[in-house]
């Protein structure tokens, strides 16, 4: 596959926040993973909505490697003011690794929301990576506005980083500690070796359930609701942005 992180930046989305965060993750996924293609459904690589006069794009790059089922970037703005960074990073439910997600919500003044998070799938985050993000997660001290959870969030974990960014500093920060969780998550996903058999069943019941809780985010919804209505949006958030494995 050509190098990902050396093609044209990512059509349309220009909030410099959302950019790097969609280099870095380029460079860290090329760093420590042979990726392959991960086919979409046709119609849903790129796609165009209208939003109460503002148009919505949506442009979507999908990935899989060894230990992961699905690596999915999307970029999304809003009238052209409004930019949305989602990836996840979904393990194939053969290995008993965590689900990598981050979020960027931002407009020119403000990005209101910024999150990344090593979620569980059996139960509780294991030792290693509680260790393996402590230092990241300590940075958080440098934010002066940390967010809390909304009640669907209960898929997160103690490192879970939510907070608006109010500054280039904070800016800087963010980027620090997803470059940190994203090191530690990528080599982990490169070494990675099958669980056993039977833990299968537990692994998916947790993908299932990560799923069903992201699908309660009704600001996701919302938007797309509005821009592509009713059964489109619900098509959408159950095919491509949290699917389960066939
Ligand atoms: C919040 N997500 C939001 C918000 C919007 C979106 C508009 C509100 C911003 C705010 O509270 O300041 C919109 N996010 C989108 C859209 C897409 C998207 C349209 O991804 C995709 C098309 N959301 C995720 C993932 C995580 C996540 C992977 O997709 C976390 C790993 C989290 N988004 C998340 C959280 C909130 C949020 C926790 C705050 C929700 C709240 O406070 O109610």
């Amino acid at each position: 596959m050509q190098k990902i992180s050396e093609e044209p930046a990512l059509e349309t989305v220009s909030h410099p926040m959302v950019q790097r965060l969609a280099q870095l993750l380029f460079k860290t996924w090329e760093t420590h993973l042979t990726l392959e293609p991960y086919h979409l459904p046709e119609d849903l690589g790129y796609v165009e909505g209208q939003m109460e006069g503002d148009r919505l794009t949506i442009s979507n790059r999908c990935f899989q490697t060894k230990a992961f089922r699905k690596i999915h970037l999307e970029l999304a703005t809003v009238g052209g003011t409004l930019d949305i960074l989602h990836c996840v990073m979904f393990p194939r439910p053969e290995y008993d690794l965590p689900i990598l997600g981050t979020d960027i919500v931002a407009n020119p003044q403000l990005v209101s929301a910024a999150i990344i998070d090593l979620s569980p799938v059996l139960g509780a985050l294991g030792e290693d990576y509680l260790d393996g993000l402590s230092d990241g997660y300590e940075k958080r001290a440098g934010f002066s506005q940390l967010r809390e959870l909304p009640t669907w969030g209960t898929i997160f974990s103690p490192r879970c980083l939510f907070t608006r960014v109010g500054s280039p500093e904070e800016a800087d920060l963010f980027l620090e500690i997803c470059t940190d969780y994203l090191n530690f998550h990528c080599h982990q996903g490169s070494i990675a070796k099958p669980a056993p058999a039977d833990l299968q069943p537990e692994i998916l019941a947790g993908h299932r359930n990560y799923c069903q809780q992201q699908q309660q985010n009704d600001k996701t919804r919302r938007i797309l609701v509005r821009a592509f209505g009713e059964a489109w949006a619900e098509r959408y958030m159950n095919t491509v942005l949290f699917d389960l494995p066939a």
